[in-house]
């Protein structure tokens, strides 16, 4: 009898329970695809070149390439770190050099700007470099 009756108050309790609003909005993931071959002006490139991301959001990266996605200073960027309204993350992730057919995937919990490149021979001259923001 009393099992019945509890059954009958999460039965009627349910509905309330499934109305409520979440804690807090879900973490999202983003995808940066990293030099990618069909795209033949971006294979020395991280498409897109910039994501706004949420604190708790998680990047992917998806090698198309023997490459890295690693944070630091771009080339030409030191004028804007004394300007950044956003603090500037330069040691965030280095993700290694990693192969085609590979993921990274990173998660950022500090607002900020996150600027990354790979590190692999030229490529950061040949663009690739790109930018994560975190708006807090
Ligand atoms: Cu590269």
């Amino acid at each position: 009898m009393r099992a019945l009756a509890l059954g009958f108050a999460l039965l009627l309790l349910a509905p309330i329970a499934l109305a409520l609003p979440a804690p807090r909005p879900a973490a999202a993931t983003w995808d940066v695809e990293v030099g990618p071959p069909s795209l033949p002006f971006q294979s020395l490139g991280f498409t897109p070149s910039v994501v706004q991301a949420a604190p708790g959001d998680t990047i992917v990266f998806h090698f198309h390439g023997s490459h890295t996605a690693t944070t630091g200073l771009d080339v030409g960027t030191e004028a804007a770190e004394g300007s950044a309204p956003a603090e500037l993350h330069l040691n965030a992730f280095d993700s290694g050099t990693v192969g085609a057919g590979n993921t990274f995937r990173v998660t950022l919990t500090e607002p900020g700007a996150y600027l990354y490149y790979c590190k692999l021979g030229n490529h950061r001259n040949m663009g690739m470099r790109a930018l994560i923001l975190v708006n807090g």
